[in-house]
């Protein structure tokens, strides 16, 4: 047997167990030892059934996705499926942790499933650009009905054990010993010649849909009506319905084929760059090896803001008790009421039970008296972004916090080492700057200070994969990386709008890039007063929006922004008093304005970010330009199947994006815009930045 898959019996029964760390992802050599195993099961007549099962800490979680995209090899997933399934002999798929993608398939082949608690099963193709491949869309629907296949392929969420059970797809939840049960378990299907169920046989659960086909559509439309732009869903949800309308072989067929074309897909590779993009953003590489941090079983909050209370339903969420604390009881009790409806929210949406709910808030504690973190492992400052405020806070943390517990400060900007020497202990001090809303932006960004430790590091990077974040860490600059980036596409975003745009079209652009919105609709909806005060306070100005802000137009929260808003309504409708003040800026500004297409909007926007990400990467302020894509897919809505600011740069090719911001520079004179080195030199080489970093997809 390949070393990755071993086989040994257990009386009359195969037991057949894949070891490929970390995840048994399906390699090729897992394929060909299964095959060879299943094989050896099948001659040997002295085995009378065969459990496959996996060693370490889950089942097959898919193919290995680090293949796609390179030639083919046999056997494939497919030929490990059609090995199993036309078996006499019984095969039982033993599951524990995550059997996805790939592993699933292989388990939907087997003739029983049974999975030890604990267990999450899916689908999560979907989450790469890619749709199931070895016949998840064909045996999933027969095993648990259209509606809940449907559901587990076009959200790729997975589904517990105990649902999976009731669904009809695990038949028995293991007691004990996993192994053990599936032998027992083998034993009896033997014993009481129980028949050999093959999932592409089942039609039962697909009558309802066969007799309904616009239930079909209804189903499926629910789950694919946010995903514009995507090829996947609209593959998938085809494929599906050939469950309906096709024999099963002709069905898998297709199913193949057109898997194969969305690995092709550009699509794809974006969304596979930034699955490995994002594991490799919570390394940092010049960590000394073993350093380790400290768990974090308790958690503080400074704040009970917006922010606060996102922050706190983080480690609630990840089962971790937090202290809420606020300078006033007032302050405290509507930060906590936010919580509460935002917890409700959720259960009215479905996405909680109302058990659930209240375990979480029963791991939320809160206090007036900053004495109350005493005992927390880490402690997060969320309050104004104020330096003096936060200085004085991080004293009172250094003073108050137990010895080696991490403090973090939330700021968006503000400079981490200052606030650090508010502090005896600076290396205990570390930014972790999360997006608004906290508790539903996947992005952390952790910065590092230049007195922060290798363990503070550590703990604040471990603690933001607990709490299901996408860690990135960056070094100290203003605005850290996404928001120094994000400058420039506004200062660009003002300029477009004196030359002849209005915020409809640089918005309208922008969502047809994929952008979920524009960059003026999305600072109604942020609040253009905040960064006003701020540039007031640093004495800079931007032309059209200061004049809004003067007139009193921060956006949603006043009804009028860059569009007007109808009461009780977030839809944005230009408006004339806006359009009036932009043409008549541009007179008085002496600028001929001009018709500015779609294509010259988004090269204007994104051009000069990825120009000032390079010099980010030149400073060492990010380590890798797949971390910057992470920052700006999980933080600022860059469409995933772009693969980020970084991977798309590479798309387009260097070359162009150094000429076009070549003429940028010269149009605008703003010095911004000259190449920075670093591009200048890949884009002369004919690199990209991928060429930075070792490709593991
Ligand atoms: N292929 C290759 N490497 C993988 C991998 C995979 N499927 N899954 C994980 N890894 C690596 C990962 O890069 C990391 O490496 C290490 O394993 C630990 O992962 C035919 C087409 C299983 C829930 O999409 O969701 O099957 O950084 O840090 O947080 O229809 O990994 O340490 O060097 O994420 O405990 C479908 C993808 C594939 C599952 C574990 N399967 N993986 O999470 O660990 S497509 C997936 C995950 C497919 C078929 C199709 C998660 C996890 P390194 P990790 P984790």
């Amino acid at each position: 047997m390949s070393g990755l898959v071993q086989f040994r019996r257990d009386g009359n029964i195969g037991v057949i167990v894949v070891d490929n760390p970390p995840v048994n992802a399906l390699k090729h050599e897992v394929r060909a030892g299964l095959v060879e195993a299943l094989g050896k099961a099948r001659e040997d007549a002295s085995i009378e059934a065969v459990v496959l099962t996996c060693a370490g800490r889950t089942f097959i979680a898919g193919a290995d996705i680090s293949e796609f995209g390179k030639p083919p090899r046999t056997p494939t997933t497919i030929d490990v499926i059609t090995t199993i399934e036309p078996m006499s002999k019984p095969v039982i798929a033993a599951m524990h942790g995550t059997p996805l993608g790939g592993g699933l398939e292989v388990a939907l082949g087997c003739h029983y499933r049974i999975a030890a608690p604990g267990t999450r099963l899916g689908l999560p193709e979907i989450k790469l650009g890619l749709m199931p491949g070895a016949g998840g869309t064909q045996r999933l629907p027969r095993v648990v009905g259209i509606e809940k296949a449907l559901a587990m392929i076009l959200t790729g969420d997975q589904m517990p054990a105990k649902d999976a059970r009731e669904a009809g797809l695990v038949d028995e939840i293991a007691d004990g010993d996993l192994t053990a049960s599936a032998v027992a378990f083998a034993k009896r299907v033997v014993a009481e010649k129980r028949p050999l169920p093959r999932a592409r046989d089942r039609d039962e659960k697909l009558a309802p849909f066969k007799s309904d086909r616009a239930k079909f559509d209804t189903v499926a439309a629910a789950y694919t009506k946010r995903a514009k732009g995507l090829h996947a869903p609209a593959a998938a949800v085809e494929a599906v319905r050939w469950a309906l309308d096709l024999p099963i072989d002709e069905a898998l067929k297709r199913e193949r084929e057109k898997f194969m074309e969305l690995v092709a897909d550009d699509q794809s590779k974006a969304q596979r760059h930034i699955f490995f993009a994002e594991r490799e953003a919570a390394k940092v590489q010049d960590l000394p090896a073993g350093v380790k941090g400290v768990e974090v079983k308790r958690a503080a909050v400074i704040g009970a803001g917006t922010m606060g209370g996102g922050i706190a339903m983080c480690f609630a969420n990840a089962g971790i008790p937090v202290t809420v604390i606020e300078a006033s009881a007032e302050a405290l009790r509507s930060g906590l009421d936010k919580v509460e409806k935002n917890y409700a929210a959720t259960v009215a949406r479905g996405g909680l039970s109302a058990v659930e709910k209240d375990q979480r808030l029963a791991l939320v504690a809160s206090s007036v008296d900053m004495a109350a973190i005493a005992d927390a492992d880490m402690i997060i400052e969320a309050v104004f972004e104020e330096m003096e405020l936060k200085r004085r806070i991080f004293a009172d943390l250094d003073r108050l916090a137990k010895p080696g517990a991490v403090l973090a400060t939330n700021t968006s900007y503000l400079d981490v080492n200052e606030i650090a020497r508010a502090t005896r202990r600076p290396e205990a001090v570390v930014g972790m700057h999360f997006f608004s809303p906290a508790n539903v932006m996947r992005l952390l960004e952790i910065v590092r200070g230049a007195a922060t430790s290798p363990a503070t590091l550590a703990t604040a990077v471990a603690v933001g994969r607990k709490i299901g974040k996408a860690p990135a860490v960056v070094g100290v600059c203003h605005g850290f990386v996404g928001n120094r980036m994000l400058r420039l596409r506004s200062v660009e975003g003002e300029r477009l709008l004196i030359e002849g745009a209005l915020p409809q079209d640089v918005d309208a652009a922008m969502t047809k890039f994929g952008f979920p919105m524009g960059p003026f609709a999305a600072g109604d909806l942020a609040g253009l007063d905040i960064s006003w005060r701020m540039r007031k306070a640093q004495g800079l100005r931007a032309e059209i929006v200061d004049q809004l802000c003067e007139l009193g137009r921060f956006g949603q929260k006043t009804s009028k922004g860059f569009y007007r808003y109808e009461a009780g309504s977030r839809s944005p409708h230009p408006d004339d008093e806006v359009e009036q003040l932009i043409v008549a800026t541009s007179q008085r500004l002496n600028v001929k304005r001009r018709t500015i297409d779609a294509d010259e909007i988004v090269e204007r926007l994104l051009f000069p970010m990825i120009n000032e990400a390079a010099r980010i990467l030149e400073e060492g302020i990010a380590a890798r330009p797949g971390d910057i894509d992470v920052i700006w897919v999980y933080g600022y809505g860059f469409p995933i199947w772009r693969g980020g600011p970084m991977f798309y740069a590479d798309a387009v090719g260097l070359g162009h994006v150094r000429d076009r911001l070549t003429d940028f520079a010269t149009r605008t004179g703003d010095a911004r815009h000259q190449p920075s080195p670093l591009l200048a030199r890949l884009a002369e080489e004919g690199k990209g930045f991928a060429s930075l970093t070792v490709a593991k997809g």
